[in-house]
């Protein structure tokens, strides 16, 4: 008897042991698809890694530090961020620097300190002065876009740098004064220079010199006007006061060239014409001028960055990586393209 009950215990234990080593759950013979191999073994569920917040445009609470109101390009580029913000629904908290850069300075620090704000938006009026807050933005965890002007600081302390290629711009610029002055035996240049400390008037400067030389352009005079149309208009003043053996005039933006043109006028020459004028932006001023033929050439450069920005911005928050700058495509407009022509494009265009 001893010996059945060992041999049916033996038989039954075999049977457990085949079946948790094959792992096969004993089934009854199913359909053939279900015939696959089961997996050997049920593997255990993996833990849990916690879920990472995925951001949308809806989380984002932006901190956006304007320069200031100085003209055409600034009202549309403050407009590009205002409008995208709305559409997106992010949550904007504007600041207007009114040109000041301390107070540029301090806006920032308080975006650090508002528990709110993730994303901290710079158009940055000087090159230098930024390391230690932007150093302070990364210790608290805020996301920082450099939209419109570059800055001299290491570029692990902002997600991206969106904007021109002021150097590229200049040296458009440049060129477009040489085919201008291309028949005229004097090329004496004036030149208005924006704020002197921005990246924009620094490399705008750069690129128009390195051009300059191949058509024997020599720059006679230059002298800030703060990117406005009454210092533009003022520096032209004096210097036709000085001497009126000015053959072009390099304006860094449409709105100090603007200026200069009515001083021209009042000293009773022909701008466009007795002097030459390029200037830089493209903003709806400057293509009248263009069509009254008061200036001859305005380079584009692109205000309308919003979408790009909040984009990177985003991007950021969710922790991917971006090449550190992000240059805008823009192009140039001339008079001898005609009045025709240059009122269509301006219909289309938007600043
Ligand atoms: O050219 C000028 C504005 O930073 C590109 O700033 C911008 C410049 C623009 O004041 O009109």
């Amino acid at each position: 008897m001893k010996s059945a009950k060992f041999v049916v215990a033996t038989l039954v234990t075999l049977a457990v042991v085949a079946a948790m080593v094959g792992c096969q759950p004993v089934t009854p013979s199913a359909p053939a698809e279900q015939e696959q191999q089961q997996p050997a073994t049920q593997a255990a569920e993996p833990t849990q890694a916690p879920t990472k917040k995925v951001y949308t445009y809806r989380d984002m609470v932006v901190g956006f530090i304007q320069t200031g109101s100085e003209g055409g390009w600034r009202a549309a580029n403050t407009a590009s961020f205002r409008e995208t913000a709305a559409e997106l629904g992010i949550q904007l908290k504007f600041y207007d620097a009114q040109n000041k850069m301390e107070n540029q300075i301090a806006a920032f620090r308080q975006f650090i300190q508002d528990p709110e704000v993730n994303v901290i938006i710079l158009a940055a009026l000087e090159t230098t002065g930024w390391e230690e807050v932007l150093q302070e933005a990364k210790d608290a965890g805020k996301v920082v876009v450099l939209e419109d002007r570059r800055i001299d600081a290491p570029d692990t302390l902002y997600a991206t740098y969106i904007g021109s290629d002021f150097v590229e711009e200049g040296r458009k610029a440049a060129e477009a004064m040489c085919e201008l002055l291309k028949d005229s035996p004097k090329k004496n240049v004036v030149e208005l220079v924006g704020n002197v400390g921005s990246s924009a008037a620094k490399d705008r400067g750069q690129g128009f010199r390195e051009k300059m030389v191949e058509c024997g352009i020599e720059i006679i005079k230059s002298q800030t006007g703060n990117w406005n149309a009454t210092e533009g208009k003022a520096v032209m003043e004096a210097w036709l006061k000085e001497t009126t053996d000015i053959q072009g005039l390099f304006a860094q933006n449409d709105e100090m060239g603007l200026g200069a043109v009515e001083a021209i006028k009042e000293a009773g020459l022909v701008p466009g014409q007795d002097i030459k004028i390029v200037t830089v932006d493209a903003t709806a001023g400057a293509f009248r001028a263009l069509i009254a033929g008061e200036i001859n050439v305005t380079v584009e450069c692109n205000p309308l960055l919003a979408p790009q920005v909040y984009e990177a911005a985003l991007k950021a928050l969710n922790g991917e990586e971006m090449p550190k700058w992000i240059p805008s495509q823009e192009g140039i407009f001339y008079a001898s393209q005609g009045a025709e022509e240059l009122q269509a494009i301006l219909a289309t265009r938007k600043y």
